[in-house]
């Protein structure tokens, strides 16, 4: 049975499970999907296609993945945009599937910008598919690489959309993801190490939401009596409402970092970046690695022993050999829990006072402690945005499920949270859905709000409205920073809540701290009818939070 290249790769999504694609046009697979019944979520530009798709990925961890289609082709416009959902993809390590046109043979070289090779330096892999009959080939590989391994965005290009090829040829079966299980010689090693600890620490990556690994984890830290931080895209990996859980950012986080000798890094890469811990005295403690991808081991700190593999399976590895090298009974640490807890709640006391702080202008933190009064923190969906709602929402926001709130960015790109927030009423259709921003992330999400009010998305966007960029105040990184890219116009000289409520979303402007509850409450009553909603918050600039150990001063 003839079929064209489109069809046959739309029938393959929804063999896949995939339920629907975002996309900004144009992309000639678009055709097929629409023909063959696949909901396309049109977002109202190529980089935020990207994003609402990859953020599905992260937000499902994987169990789902988001596919997209953009512009590419001799005509590369919307890749040139997309692009920088995909550079921002492929830091973060999101499988996400980007479908997009390729340059036809006969058209390679016209353009001044190389598409294949620009694609290949944000992929995990850029297939071209060169023949059409090669397409159930591509897609299996596609699949595999999406769902095996180390996560990362893969790119198909389609040069030619209408080709046909014989369906029956080559029968499309779906492709169920391998996992790979840790060498029980490095599972064996690493037990004692972790049994004589004095203090030992484990420090939880995204690999372990990405692996369904947080019961796994539980109930080995529990096992260990060892304290638990994780960093900022795995906020939630390990309920926080733990007495063991010590925080993602903080003095506390500072402390049990530095008092650690022995620190168990599970699904991260160990990776200092930007928005992410430098262990400090890395050389003169001893660190076992567990990760998915061998070749972070060693990457930046001596690796004492590594231990290979899933995420899940490695903890499921090293629990069930702490458990028969002490029969059952773990490692006893006296009173840990207690200190832990104890120590949380002393880095925690100076939000906690302004989470009830009356000032006005608001302070950002009584925002976020009011919205944990009023969402269900076990059925909800919180993100942030680059600059303070980042830095704030990371130090405090108590997150008790997987992906009740999504960390993001090794590098964070202003706008996400806006993809993210409908990337989360997609996977979880039930759940309350918030995206705290700036004005700079908003900046970003203005032209996609509209999809909100089209696709009918009960999302909450929060904007804590300070008129600058807070974190680049006058002097706020020491002498000699540059002030003057800061000020904004901002709530004095405009009322964005009469912006975007004459764009459709119920709105609403709050300059009392009495008043946040209730607004909340009618913006969450709205959602729930599938209408969005827009509160504007007039803040105070308070660029407050815990600080990333062992960041060098920029
Ligand atoms: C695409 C992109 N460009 C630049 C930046 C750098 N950046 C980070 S936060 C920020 C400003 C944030 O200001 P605002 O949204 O007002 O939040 P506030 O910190 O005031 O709460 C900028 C420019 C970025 N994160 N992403
Ligand atoms: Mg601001």
């Amino acid at each position: 049975m003839a079929i064209d290249v489109a069809t046959g790769i739309a029938r393959i999504l929804k063999q896949e499970g995939v339920d629907w694609v975002s996309t900004f046009p144009v992309c000639r697979v678009n055709n097929a999907l629409g023909r063959e019944g696949v909901p396309m979520l049109m977002m109202r530009d190529d980089r935020y296609a990207v994003a609402v798709a990859d953020a599905f990925s992260r937000i499902t961890g994987g169990t789902r993945i988001g596919v997209c289609t953009f512009q590419g082709g001799v005509n590369a416009a919307g890749m040139q945009y997309a692009y920088a959902g995909l550079a921002q993809a492929y830091e973060d390590g999101s499988p996400v599937l980007c479908i997009t046109d390729g340059v036809p043979i006969g058209s390679s070289g016209n353009s001044q910008f190389d598409f294949a090779s620009s694609m290949k330096t944000v992929s995990k892999w850029f297939g071209y598919l060169d023949k059409p009959e090669r397409v159930p080939e591509f897609m299996r590989r596609a699949f595999t690489m999406l769902r095996s391994g180390r996560p990362g965005p893969v790119i198909l290009a389609i040069p030619h959309a209408t080709a046909t090829y014989d369906e029956t040829a080559d029968p499309y079966r779906p492709v169920k993801g391998w996992k790979t299980a840790p060498d029980p010689a490095d599972v064996r090693a690493a037990v004692p190490m972790l049994l004589q600890a004095k203090n030992p620490l484990i420090y939880a990556g995204e690999g372990v939401i990405y692996a369904g690994a947080s019961e796994e984890l539980r109930a080995l830290a529990e096992l260990l009596n060892a304290p638990v931080i994780t960093t900022l895209k795995a906020k939630g990996a390990f309920p926080e409402s733990h007495p063991l859980f010590v925080g993602v950012r903080g003095d506390q986080v500072a402390r049990y970092f530095d008092k650690s000798d022995v620190i168990l890094a599970v699904g991260s890469s160990l990776s200092p970046g930007r928005f992410s811990h430098r262990i400090p005295d890395a050389v003169k403690k001893t660190v076992i690695h567990c990760t998915v991808d061998e070749l972070h081991v060693n990457k930046i700190y001596p690796t004492a022993h590594a231990v290979i593999g899933d995420a899940r399976l490695c903890l499921a590895a090293l629990r069930k050999e702490v458990s028969d090298r002490t029969s059952g009974t773990g490692r006893s640490a006296s009173n840990l829990a207690a200190e832990v807890k104890a120590a949380r709640e002393e880095g925690l006391a100076r939000y906690r006072q302004v989470m009830g702080s009356d000032e006005k202008p608001i302070n950002p933190y009584r925002v976020y402690g009011d919205l944990m009064k009023v969402i269900d923190l076990r059925n909800s969906f919180v993100t942030h945005e680059s600059g303070n709602t980042r830095d704030q929402l990371s130090t405090v926001f108590d997150t008790l499920i997987p992906r009740g709130f999504l960390g993001w960015g090794n590098v964070s790109t202003l706008g996400f949270s806006l993809a993210a927030a409908i990337a989360a009423k997609k996977a979880f259709p039930n759940r309350t859905s918030v995206a705290v921003t700036g004005e700079a992330g908003l900046g970003y999400m203005l032209g996609n709000l509209e999809v909100l009010l089209r696709e009918k998305l009960g999302v909450t966007v929060l904007h804590i409205s300070n008129g600058g960029f807070a974190g680049y105040g006058p002097g706020f990184w020491g002498p000699g920073h540059d002030p003057f890219t800061h000020s904004v116009m901002g709530p004095e000289d405009v009322d964005m809540s009469k912006v975007l409520g004459a764009l459709g979303l119920h709105s609403e402007r709050v300059s009392e701290p009495a008043d946040i509850v209730p607004a909340l409450q009618r913006a969450l009553a709205v959602n729930a009818s599938g209408r969005p909603a827009y509160i504007e918050f007039v803040c105070c600039q308070y660029p407050v939070y815990g600080q990333w150990v062992g960041r060098s001063a920029e």
